[in-house]
């Protein structure tokens, strides 16, 4: 069976990046099966609901999607829920992938090749929100449950162990929430027993991030909960070589979703010079992990490298290519 991929553009520059990702996906997949579908701000504005049952059905009927971007207001708008974290909940997607690693960039670091598992599901996004009375009290309920824990944990040391990874750092803030964090970090530290070919260390969210800073070198693989995971996963992206770099997968049992790790960048949507490259990326971690078919993403990636060492650069890279250009040498290259 052909592989079936439902894409999502979402909103801004996903219009851009999605169809750029499918030219190269097709480059090395000719009998790719697509649909599109509908999902993102403009999606709610336009239906009043920010991911249509249709959108959930297509996806169930893929098995994998790659979703664009989107840019959901930072203020309450009544019945919105973003629509990346609403396909995450509904569709179990429990672990959130984002791997950075060394491109041959000027801004890059080399020697950096790191693993974020990130808990996809619960935490601070859990989406449970309320406001006292006299509006004068917000809470948000970070909620960490056993369960997500170990399955985020299991991921995370089944890939490490699958990818000839030496160590796993567990990230978390178990000092100053021993009750949430504390059974994160107890849960995680029971599924790493069962992995003793792997090391494991630990380290407190803002070390963490303090060493991601320092050393980006030191770590291998980290698994943390869902917040901590976006941000640190943000700040690594700038040893990649930036945001317009980073891949991720919210990967589930039986289905998964690709996007880059970046937003709508609404200051250059519709001007065609987006970076196509993390959603590129993202599309490889579907054939690596999804299809199971690690040679077509080598192949891809090994591209990317020789069209950067060329210099082929977007302008978020410091060159002057648009998006269509950069996507015709990538697919020149494969
Ligand atoms: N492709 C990732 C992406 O769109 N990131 C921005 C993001 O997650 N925003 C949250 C939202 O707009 O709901």
């Amino acid at each position: 069976m052909p592989p079936k991929l439902c894409l999502i553009p979402g909103d801004g520059v996903g219009h851009e990046v999605v169809p750029a990702a499918v030219r190269v996906l097709q480059a090395v997949l000719p009998d790719l099966e697509t649909t599109t579908a509908v999902a993102g701000w403009a999606c709610f504005q336009k239906n009043g609901v920010s991911v249509p049952e249709e959108t959930i059905t297509q996806i169930k009927a893929c098995g994998a999607a790659l979703f664009g971007a989107v840019a959901s207001p930072s203020y309450k708008v009544e019945g919105y829920q973003s629509a990346i974290v609403t396909l995450r909940q509904r569709l179990h997607l429990y672990a959130n992938l984002r791997p950075v690693r060394s491109w041959p960039l000027p801004e890059a670091r080399p020697g950096v090749d790191l693993l974020i598992f990130r808990e996809n599901t619960e935490g601070l996004y859990s989406g449970v929100e309320r406001l006292s009375a006299d509006g004068h009290t917000a809470v948000t309920e970070r909620i960490i449950t056993r369960a997500a824990s170990e399955r985020i944990a299991r991921r995370a040391y089944e890939t490490a162990r699958a990818q000839k990874r030496r160590k796993v750092t567990i990230v978390h803030k178990a000092n100053v929430m021993p009750v949430s964090d504390g059974l994160f970090r107890q849960t995680v530290r029971e599924v790493a027993a069962e992995y003793p070919d792997l090391k494991t260390d630990e380290l407190l969210a803002d070390i963490a991030a303090f060493w991601l800073l320092r050393d980006p070198t030191r770590f291998d693989v980290i698994v943390t909960t869902n917040m901590f995971g976006d941000i640190l996963s943000d700040a690594a992206a700038h040893w990649g070589g930036g945001m317009g770099m980073v891949p991720s997968l919210n990967w589930g049992e039986n289905t998964a979703v690709a996007e880059p790790v970046h937003g709508a960048a609404p200051d250059i949507a519709g001007q065609g010079i987006a970076n196509p490259i993390a959603t590129i990326l993202s599309a490889a971690l579907l054939l690596r992990t999804v299809w199971n078919l690690p040679d077509h993403a080598a192949r891809i990636e090994q591209a990317i490298v020789h069209t950067l060492t060329a210099g082929y650069l977007t302008r978020d890279l410091g060159g002057t290519m648009d998006t269509e250009a950069l996507t015709n040498a990538i697919i020149a290259c494969l």
